[in-house]
């Protein structure tokens, strides 16, 4: 059995963010704890690049544009929708979670779901909180870990002949043709 995970290390790798500015109390603490995960792992300052938008409704759009620049390993998107008394919430969680999910399938690069979605504005300042859950700090270690297996699964190993010699792909289709 092979077994195929991601690893903490980013050195060189490059992020973008979005980050929602609604609740903006709560995703300023995301959106600190996102920068210092990715610091932590060795991502360089200059190779992150934060883009705020008015609320989580307008991430999808943004992460998908980000995503399709060429110019990041991945997209983390940063918000916390919390339920008011009106079917407004239900309806900014469905975009949100439903358009970032599909950017990312539609792309082909990883972009992360680091929008809260909680009842209260307390359970959503809990879980910014960087001591306590931090899911803005979790958002960039499942940024780092998926570019990382995705690297790992896409990667193609060289096909060698028998003297252990690499063959280039236009080598091998002219010995087939033969
Ligand atoms: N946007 C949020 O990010 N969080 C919320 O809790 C929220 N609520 O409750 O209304 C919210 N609304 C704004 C929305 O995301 C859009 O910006 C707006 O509808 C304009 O498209």
């Amino acid at each position: 059995m092979k077994l195929r995970k991601g690893s903490d290390k980013a050195a060189g790798l490059k992020f973008g963010i979005v980050a929602a500015k609604f609740n903006q109390s709560v995703t300023s603490k995301l959106l600190s704890s996102c920068l210092a995960g990715l610091a932590r792992h060795g991502v360089r300052g200059g190779h992150v690049e934060v883009v705020r938008v008015p609320g989580a409704f307008e991430i999808p759009l943004v992460a998908k544009t980000l995503a399709e620049s060429g110019r990041f390993d991945a997209v983390i998107c940063l918000g916390a929708v919390i339920r008011g008394d009106t079917p407004h919430f239900d309806y900014i969680c469905a975009e949100a979670s439903r358009g970032i999910g599909q950017a990312a399938l539609e792309t082909g690069v990883p972009i992360v779901f680091g929008v809260l979605t909680t009842e209260t504005v307390a359970q959503a300042v809990e879980r910014a909180n960087p001591v306590t859950f931090n899911r803005g700090g979790e958002a960039a270690k499942v940024a780092i870990e998926m570019v990382t297996l995705l690297r790992r699964i896409t990667t193609k190993k060289p096909q060698v002949n028998g003297a252990g010699l690499a063959l280039s792909s236009r080598r091998v289709a002219r010995r087939s043709d033969a």
